[in-house]
């Protein structure tokens, strides 16, 4: 039978072995599975394409799309990616997206919290694999009526600020500091990413309502471990560019980063330590370590310096899932 050929598909969703394309900027999107080939190349990871891929194939027989899958038999080079370490099989690797332009990692101001190793786990990763990266704090218009929370979200933004890290601070619920997010996004490929409950998807809906993704109260969504967002989805945004939304992802195994690399993905870390004595000095008790002085002067946090000495000791991560 005769083949259709595509060339520079875009995945928007995975689901299994099923993925969504379309060809952007147009929006009709198709479903396709992998080539066969794709499959025993892709041995070692979940998922040999993610959302953001830009893809290539064919149809069989030409022509009638919806009736039949597509075929996908080349996955155009990436200009980056995200990875992590499978949550339920422990020696393959998932790839979270690609082609990012920028990526979000998004707090709560109040409830729910983000334990630090899990912030510095995604930015590290960030780092390693060259993806822009910005938090975001959301749920600021909480802080008006829960005051104690006030202290903790300030220091949370003094931690990363310190890193070298912008922090935007936004209410998904008021629209507050959106703005500005908005002009951001415009004609970009952005991911949410960060823990369920902190307001991912109320923040795309914010920014821009025609989406209408599903959002759950943390004390169902949170709580009892329940994920709204099964798939991360690529959405289009009504004034250009589009949004990866994600579920509330559990883990962040490293992949990839040796020790003697690590501290080079923490961009405070790495600038201090041009001044220790050792050239390979991992900053975890050699002397006359420039890094542990900074950490003493509280030049730089020591929560990040916490984070850093647990990703020494535990790449894997298996402790911080939330
Ligand atoms: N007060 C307030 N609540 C918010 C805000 N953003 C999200 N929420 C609530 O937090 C809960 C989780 O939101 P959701 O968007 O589903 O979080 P996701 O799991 O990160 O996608 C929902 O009950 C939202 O209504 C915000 O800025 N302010
Ligand atoms: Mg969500
Ligand atoms: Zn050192």
């Amino acid at each position: 039978m005769e083949q259709q050929v595509f060339q520079n598909a875009t995945v928007i969703k995975q689901t299994g072995s099923l993925y969504r394309l379309t060809f952007l900027p147009a929006w009709d999107p198709f479903t396709a599975v992998l080539s066969g080939k794709l499959r025993l190349k892709g041995d070692n990871l979940t998922n040999p394409a993610a959302v953001g891929d830009r893809v290539n194939g064919y149809w069989q027989p030409a022509g009638d799309r919806q009736a039949n899958h597509a075929i996908i038999t080349e996955i155009q080079p990436r200009k980056n990616y995200l990875i992590r370490k499978s949550v339920n099989l422990s020696r393959q690797a998932h790839i979270i997206a690609a082609n990012i332009d920028w990526a979000y990692i998004l707090l709560s101001a109040t409830e729910p919290w983000t334990p630090f190793p899990f912030i510095d786990r995604f930015l590290v990763t960030c780092q390693a694999y060259r993806v822009p990266v910005t938090l975001i704090l959301n749920k600021i218009d909480e802080l008006q009526w829960a005051a104690d929370y006030a202290p903790q979200a300030e220091h949370v933004k003094k931690i990363y600020e310190k890193a070298g890290y912008s922090v935007m601070e936004v209410s998904a619920k008021t629209g507050e500091g959106t703005a500005h997010l908005a002009g951001r996004l415009k004609d970009k490929i952005s991911l949410f990413s960060g823990i369920s409950g902190v307001g991912k998807s109320s923040l795309a809906n914010k920014l821009d309502p025609s989406l209408d993704l599903k959002t759950a109260p943390i004390s169902t969504a949170h709580l009892t471990g329940k994920h709204t967002t099964t798939f991360y989805e690529m959405h289009p945004l009504q004034n250009g560019g589009y949004i990866i939304d994600s579920p509330g992802i559990r883990g962040f195994g490293l992949l990839e980063i040796t020790k003697e690399e690590l501290s080079h993905y923490f961009p405070e870390i790495f600038a201090a330590s041009a001044s220790c004595r050792f050239n390979g000095c991992l900053h975890a008790g050699e002397p006359d370590c420039a890094v542990r002085e900074a950490v003493e002067k509280g030049l730089i946090s020591a929560e990040r310096y916490q984070s850093y000495l647990k990703m020494l000791e535990d790449p894997d991560g298996g402790k911080y899932r939330t």
